[in-house]
């Protein structure tokens, strides 16, 4: 079904038109043209923030569809890399904050909630971090002050215009044991917890600060994030909130899984995030979660059936059930879940037009790549209606 979201103004204009002419095109005309009135943003704004990633481009190009849609659409934004160490941070004392310093004021001139990410990752973290001047790795008590210092600047310059943090991401394997990271290798194997202090002795007192990782159902995982956050909670050390990616397919999880997750997640008593939600609408070949070190695969007419931006309307309901059962599954838990976000704003926007096939045209997110809703975003809203 079609929604068509009215603006206040168009429905004056629309009710006005059908009250001097009677004309029923002239109706369809100043609908049309008024677009929608009942937005993702609004049409759960008594259940959870609904956010969606921004990009660098969204901002360096000048009136950016997809910035326009954002502001539109959403009540959450996170930026997809350009707060991450390596962009913002790329040499000892070199910073770039033309892209952060934009989004934070975004988040005030728009209010919008902005989410920080991310403060400790892995990946896309430049070498020289742990490492000293002469290349050696650094001491454990080195790289703590490091990271440290990392939070300080990260508050003193967006204090409370920053109020999520992802301060951990994907810390922990499939299997539940720790990552083999460098921040493991050199602090040891609690890199998580002394990265919690961290936060919470260096970021405004008023932020959210969350663990985040994909494959957060996968049983392994799922029961170390779960000890991990009772060991905090009985030694004190605070942690706020527990980040599920949700890079998920079109049939895993299945919609009893993320029940059964969220419910586990609830019940210690955090809050809850979809930090990172897309639906893999192209399959991915066995491979699961969000890896971005895996060998990536080759496009192929097999793997990659859409490349001219043909999809069949069948394919399109199948992609709109699957969002419908997920968000039916969010609505059971929204006394726990603060937050979705959606990686991207357009499919054009997905890091899934590259991973884990090479160059593909990948269909994840809610709005075409023209930024037209697809029947996905109108099933999401017919729930809540
Ligand atoms: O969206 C990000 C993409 O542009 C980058 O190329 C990629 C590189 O690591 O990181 C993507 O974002 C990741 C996020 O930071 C952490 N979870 C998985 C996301 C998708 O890879």
């Amino acid at each position: 079904m079609k929604i068509y979201k009215i603006s206040h103004l168009a429905i004056i204009a629309t009710l006005a038109i059908g009250v001097f002419s009677c004309s029923e095109k002239s109706t369809e005309q100043v609908t049309e043209q008024s677009g929608s009135t009942v937005t993702l943003k609004e049409a759960y704004a008594d259940k959870f923030l609904v956010g969606a990633t921004l990009g660098a481009s969204m901002f360096t190009t000048p009136n950016h569809p997809s910035l326009a849609l954002a502001k539109e659409n959403f009540s959450a934004v996170t930026l997809d890399n350009d707060m991450k160490w390596e962009r913002i941070n790329p040499l000892p004392g070199k910073f770039n904050f033309e892209i952060a310093d934009q989004f934070a004021q975004l988040g005030v001139d728009e209010n919008i909630s902005t989410v920080g990410h991310v403060l400790f990752w892995h990946s896309q973290t430049p070498d020289w971090v742990f490492k000293d001047d002469e290349g050696n790795l650094l001491t454990r008590d080195a790289l703590l002050e490091r990271m440290r210092e990392r939070a300080k600047m990260f508050a003193t310059r967006y204090g409370s215009r920053i109020k999520i943090w992802d301060v951990v991401n994907e810390a922990i394997e499939d299997d539940g044991t720790l990552r083999k990271s460098l921040y493991n290798q050199i602090i040891g194997d609690d890199f998580i917890e002394q990265a919690f202090i961290i936060a919470d002795q260096e970021m405004p007192k008023d932020a959210t600060l969350i663990y985040n990782d994909y494959g957060m159902n996968r049983i392994g995982r799922r029961d170390t994030v779960l000890a991990m956050v009772k060991e905090f909670q009985q030694k004190g050390v605070r942690i706020d909130g527990i980040g599920l990616q949700g890079h998920w397919g079109m049939v895993n999880p299945s919609a009893e899984i993320i029940d059964t997750t969220l419910t586990l997640y609830a019940a210690t008593g955090l809050r809850l995030h979809i930090t990172e939600l897309d639906v893999d609408f192209l399959g991915r070949d066995g491979m699961t979660g969000a890896d971005v070190d895996i060998e990536k695969l080759i496009a192929t007419p097999e793997n990659n059936p859409y490349s001219d931006g043909n999809v069949p309307a069948a394919a399109e309901d199948k992609f709109a059930a699957r969002y419908k059962e997920i968000f039916q599954t969010f609505i059971k838990h929204q006394k726990s879940i603060d937050r979705v976000t959606f990686w991207g704003v357009t499919d054009g926007d997905s890091w899934l037009n590259g991973w884990p096939v090479v160059g593909r045209t990948n269909y994840p997110l809610l709005f075409k790549r023209d930024g037209s809703a697809k029947k996905a975003h109108d099933a999401v809203i017919d729930l809540v209606k």
